[in-house]
């Protein structure tokens, strides 16, 4: 599909030799992503050459570096098919992305007013509406998910009421790796005259998005996750409602003019960009987008769903591990969560770090969904395209270690993974 070793020499870490020998195996891509030397020269190059204050000077840097930043929004537009550069504003992070619509598209709520978030919401698409929910007295419902690790469209249709103003869901569960169906919750949210806003920090860096084409109101996703710098991140809206909503944080930048007694807000998409901006790395944003273009954003779905059945098949060898997400591959590409009820997800953890394995345990962010499934934590391993089988073999050898070490070959019949009701 891609040449995959010619691939991981452009990542400079992916070189790493951990405790004394250890090849590092890096499964934790969900949290953040590696960067390519391109990305990283970036960063040093316009701190080298071009570093200046934008939309200000008239000196030459300012003008360069003023160009290069729009220039990533141009670039940012074209990714997400939205309409226009006036769509797409940077923040620091998905989490500043939500923030910003709480505080802003929130201030339209009145009293009684309910808003639809998910049970696999990360906390940034929860904490937010419940500030929100304690500012306005609106209710927050949980639209539920089914035994498969679905969305249950059908009880997000019975909860959607005259009340409800805004629908907030995540397109991939950063836990179970479900990629939702977001035309279909379009439509319901719209038939009510509910704005939907689309959690898209799992999905923008692995899956081809096409802005107009899912039929929602706002899409946010960090820099990050997609090979980006930190510190960037991005809310994409439809012109007419940003335009309605009022200003996130005042200063300089997102006003037009300011008096002794008042002020006027900026054009958009200047209007919520206050302060000086992560410039660099916004700049340097831009060479993450071409670097994943040029590998070509279908062929990185395809081959992280190839990596996922791989990994799939090998772990079920493990009959007493939980594993939860939706069968198929298709609809939770790249993410693969398990558990076991003797020992804790940080002891495994812990363990195959040992072998240079790096993979997340914990709650994920995502405590009301671990209520739902019934545990405090799990393990979650994550791909990106410039993981390999040999690494998922190394993954799977380093497991079956941590298993023989706490002897968990005698739980098996402490966990079931078929679905709720079936006969084992
Ligand atoms: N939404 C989802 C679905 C996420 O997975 C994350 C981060 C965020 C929002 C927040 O992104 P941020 O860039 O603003 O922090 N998820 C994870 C994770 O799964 N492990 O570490 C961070």
């Amino acid at each position: 599909m891609f040449d995959i070793e010619k691939i991981r020499k452009d990542f400079p870490i992916l070189k790493r030799i951990i405790w004394g020998d250890k090849k590092l195996v890096y499964f934790d891509n969900a949290a953040t992503t590696q960067k390519p030397s391109v990305v990283i020269n970036a960063l040093v190059d316009y701190y080298e050459n071009i570093n200046a204050n934008i939309h200000r000077g008239v000196h030459k840097l300012a003008e360069e570096s003023t160009i290069a930043y729009e220039n990533v929004r141009l670039k940012v537009r074209k990714l997400l098919n939205a309409d226009s550069n006036t769509e797409i504003i940077f923040t620091r992070n998905a989490t500043e992305s939500l923030n910003l619509l709480s505080y802003t598209l929130g201030e339209s709520l009145n009293e009684g007013d309910e808003i639809l978030i998910s049970e696999m919401e990360h906390h940034s698409n929860i904490v937010p509406w419940f500030i929100l929910k304690n500012r306005k007295n609106i209710s927050i419902k949980f639209i539920p998910i089914t035994d498969k690790y679905e969305l249950d469209y059908e009880a997000l249709s019975s909860l959607v009421t005259k009340k409800t103003k805004i629908i907030s869901v995540t397109h991939k569960s950063n836990v179970l790796g479900t990629v939702n169906d977001i035309k279909k919750i379009s439509d319901i949210a719209h038939s009510a005259g509910a704005v939907l806003i689309v959690d898209a920090a799992q999905s923008v860096p692995h899956m081809r998005i096409n802005f107009n084409e899912m039929g929602c109101d706002f899409i946010v996703f960090s820099a990050h996750k997609m090979c980006g710098p930190t510190g960037v991140g991005v809310l994409a809206g439809k012109k007419d409602l940003l335009e309605k909503m009022p200003p996130f944080m005042g200063g300089g930048e997102m006003i037009r003019k300011v008096t002794f007694d008042d002020f006027t807000v900026n054009d958009l998409p200047w209007k919520y960009e206050a302060g000086t901006p992560n410039i660099a790395d916004v700049i340097a944003f831009e060479k993450a987008i071409d670097y994943i273009q040029s590998i070509g954003i279908q062929n990185i779905y395809d081959y992280e769903c190839e990596l996922t059945s791989y990994a799939l098949d090998s772990i079920k060898q493990f009959d007493f591990l939980k594993l939860y997400g939706p069968e198929n591959v298709k609809n939770r590409a790249g993410i693969i969560t398990f558990s076991n009820p003797v020992v804790h997800p940080h002891d495994i953890a812990t363990i195959i770090d040992q072998y240079g394995v790096a993979i997340r345990a914990g709650h994920h962010c995502a405590q009301p969904l671990m209520k739902k499934l019934g545990v405090q934590a799990t393990c979650r391993a994550s791909f990106y395209f410039y993981n390999t089988k040999q690494e998922v073999d190394i993954f799977i050898n380093a497991l079956k270690s941590a298993f023989d070490y706490f002897a968990l070959g005698a739980c098996k019949d402490l966990v079931s993974n078929e679905p709720k009701g079936a006969k084992r």
